[in-house]
């Protein structure tokens, strides 16, 4: 099913309350509203990065205040996995301040897939920029997700990063797909971007050859010392119809409300979840940002009686035809309904 920008600009203009209604059906079809998938995140090597993306704290271009750490010992990421896998978690997410790994780093990958796999853990990496053999000795090692964002449209890139093109983060996702690596791709909102950048970068993540299996979905964190520490807030209205577009435009794909949640009310958050975002980070830290604590997160769960997805938990029986049903009936708004 392939996305036209008219067809995504109809649904994301749509009036609120449609737009939530359809995406709530929409997620209804595919997804158990109640149940939101949770993911724990773990920086394996700070800061230091050679890159020069403007919203990130790990860049050495700017000056946050982090320090640089080399790459964790592998007993001490298998020992961080298990901790949380004996705290529920089921997904295991480690990070890297890399444009791309280097050769000798990749034996040290290798042996935390392994053992964070042996924990009964899903693993997720996400390491920067992959060439097709780097992409295939991770599956081979076991992982099972990469997460490799695409973070704004193909336009707004260049204004947000220039050290790497739009162009090379497409290759680098197709080579995890080659690979058979499930892929988390998705984007950050509130880099000065317009509405049609926001809708831009969900046509691209739809239109790929296949979509990502993950869309993570940030708000930036304004980091103190880069060039976007006082970019202007995103309009939480504005995030959730994102959120919504998403849901709408990816079916079977879990929406992730990522970074930014200590910037977002209850409220906001029950929107996002009502406009379809399924899946968290849990845990208060992400890479080297707040996020809000488990203690904050379950009570949030108890007010929206949410509770937490169980892994390989997957999307209802897939319907070939559902993006196609959404797009007839986005291009005509005098049908509010999804039937
Ligand atoms: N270095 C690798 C890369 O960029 O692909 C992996 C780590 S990088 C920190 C992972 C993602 O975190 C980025 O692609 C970006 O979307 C998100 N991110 C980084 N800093 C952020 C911030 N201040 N606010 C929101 N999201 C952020
Ligand atoms: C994603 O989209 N968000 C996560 C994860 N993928 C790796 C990272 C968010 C980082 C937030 C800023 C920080 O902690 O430094
Ligand atoms: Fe480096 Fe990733 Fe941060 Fe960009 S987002 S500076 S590539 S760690």
């Amino acid at each position: 099913m392939i996305w036209d920008g008219p067809a995504a600009r109809a649904i994301f203009d749509l009036p609120f309350m449609d737009l939530l209604y359809r995406a709530q059906t929409v997620h209804r079809r595919h997804f158990d509203p109640n149940r939101v998938q949770m993911s724990r995140l773990l920086s394996i090597k700070t800061g230091g990065c050679p890159e020069d993306c403007t919203y990130c704290s790990q860049s050495a271009r700017y000056d946050s205040g982090l320090s640089a750490s080399k790459l964790m010992e592998v007993e001490r990421v298998i020992a961080e996995a298990k901790r949380a896998r004996d705290a529920g978690a089921t997904r295991y997410c480690m990070g890297a301040a890399w444009r791309s790994p280097k050769p000798r780093d990749m034996p040290q990958i290798v042996a935390m897939i392994e053992g964070v796999k042996a924990l009964g853990l899903e693993t997720c990496m996400t390491l920067g920029m992959l060439d097709g053999d780097q992409a295939r000795t991770l599956k081979k090692a076991g992982l099972d997700y990469y997460n490799h964002n695409i973070d704004t449209s193909e336009a707004h890139y260049s204004n947000v990063i220039t050290t790497r093109s739009f162009a090379d983060r497409l290759d680098t996702l197709a080579h995890v797909r080659d690979s058979g690596i499930k892929v988390c791709s998705g984007g950050i909102l509130g880099l000065g971007e317009g509405s049609q950048d926001r809708i831009d970068m969900l046509v691209t993540l739809a239109n790929l050859p296949q979509p990502p299996e993950s869309v993570p979905i940030n708000m930036l964190i304004p980091v103190e010392g880069t060039p976007l520490e006082d970019a202007a807030p995103i309009d939480p209205i504005e995030f959730v119809r994102v959120v919504a577009t998403a849901r709408i435009m990816m079916p079977e794909s879990h929406v992730r409300l990522s970074a930014g949640r200590t910037g977002m009310s209850d409220e906001m958050q029950a929107l996002c979840f009502f406009a379809g975002a399924n899946s968290i980070f849990v845990g208060d830290t992400l890479l080297t940002k707040e996020n809000p604590d488990e203690d904050q997160d379950m009570r949030l769960f108890a007010r929206l009686g949410l509770s937490p997805m169980v892994a390989h938990e997957h999307a209802r029986e897939p319907d070939p035809d559902e993006a196609r049903r959404a797009m007839v009936l986005a291009a005509d708004p005098a049908i509010p309904v999804l039937r």
